[in-house]
């Protein structure tokens, strides 16, 4: 699969691009964002596959959509956004935002440009390193929020008429929240995201020293799926009072994207966060 690194794909054929792409993603997902943001931009350049359409489901993360039966059974085991669907062309759902990043560069390949692939699939690799949870989930009743996240699971799992297959999933959703979720909300836990942040924008803004003087984007005058991604992470880390860690020349790039059609199409006037959207969460 193309997450092991950037194949421009041989297999794929124009006209094999009989349905469109079902996206479920929710408008305060970082990681949805970004492959959003990715396929904009990716529609701003072109693709060779001329039939390329892709279909937004919202999934509403922030009251349980992401239980909903057919999502977990069907879409996505984890509960989670974003998720690519194609059943002709991909088999099963792609289910990570680095795989469907990665996948978007074979339809859309100015996205990746081969001379630059290896540093935007380490970079992409580096940031995605980084727990979003633990930057965004700061305050201790949001992080409170995030340990009971488990009571919905419990909730749904009380039902006594569950088929096997959607109580088997809920449980496994319920460890993988235990497992994985509720551990990375402390403060540790965003120190070292915030640690981790500074020293990728340290990396960022070597990349737009070296390349991006003669152009709007990180590599100059063609965008990619790094600036995508670089871009939805900085509105995150601006949104969460961690302004103080973007190097300025980083800064200045974002707020000339941040000016850009494509970027207020994406976020249509909201913050990339459910919790500075609304105040009382
Ligand atoms: N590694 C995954 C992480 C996806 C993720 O954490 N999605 C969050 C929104 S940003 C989500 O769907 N949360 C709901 C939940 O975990 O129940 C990716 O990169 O796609």
């Amino acid at each position: 699969m193309a997450a092991q690194g950037i194949e421009v794909s041989s297999h794929l054929a124009a006209g094999d691009m009989k349905q469109p792409f079902k996206l479920y993603h929710n408008i305060f997902s970082i990681c949805s964002l970004q492959v959003r943001f990715c396929v904009s931009l990716g529609n701003l350049i072109g693709s060779s596959f001329p039939n390329l359409e892709f279909e937004e489901h919202e999934i509403d993360i922030y009251h349980s959509g992401q239980l909903d039966e057919q999502f977990l059974c069907h879409v996505n085991p984890k509960g989670q956004v974003p998720a690519l669907v194609n059943e002709s062309v991909l088999g099963t759902p792609l289910t990570d935002s680095m795989d469907i990043t990665f996948y978007l560069a074979e339809l859309y390949p100015s996205l990746c440009p081969t001379a630059h692939t290896p540093t935007i699939v380490k970079m992409v690799k580096s940031l995605h390193s980084i727990s979003f949870l633990a930057l965004s989930f700061t305050k201790p009743h949001h992080r409170e929020y995030i340990y009971n996240l488990e009571e919905p699971l419990k909730a749904i799992l009380a039902k006594p008429d569950l088929s096997a297959e959607y109580r088997r999933a809920l449980e496994w959703k319920l460890q993988f929240h235990k497992s994985t979720q509720s551990p990375q909300v402390t403060q540790e836990s965003t120190d070292t995201a915030i640690a981790e942040s500074k020293i990728v924008l340290e990396e960022v803004d070597m990349i737009l020293s070296k390349w991006g003087t003669e152009g709007n984007w990180l590599f100059g005058a063609t965008p990619t799926s790094l600036d995508a991604h670089v871009i939805v992470f900085i509105a995150r880390l601006r949104e969460t009072g961690n302004e103080n860690i973007i190097p300025g020349s980083v800064s200045l790039y974002a707020d000339t994207v941040m000016a850009m059609p494509e970027w207020k199409k994406l976020m249509n006037g909201k913050p990339t966060s459910y919790s500075v959207y609304n105040t009382s969460f």
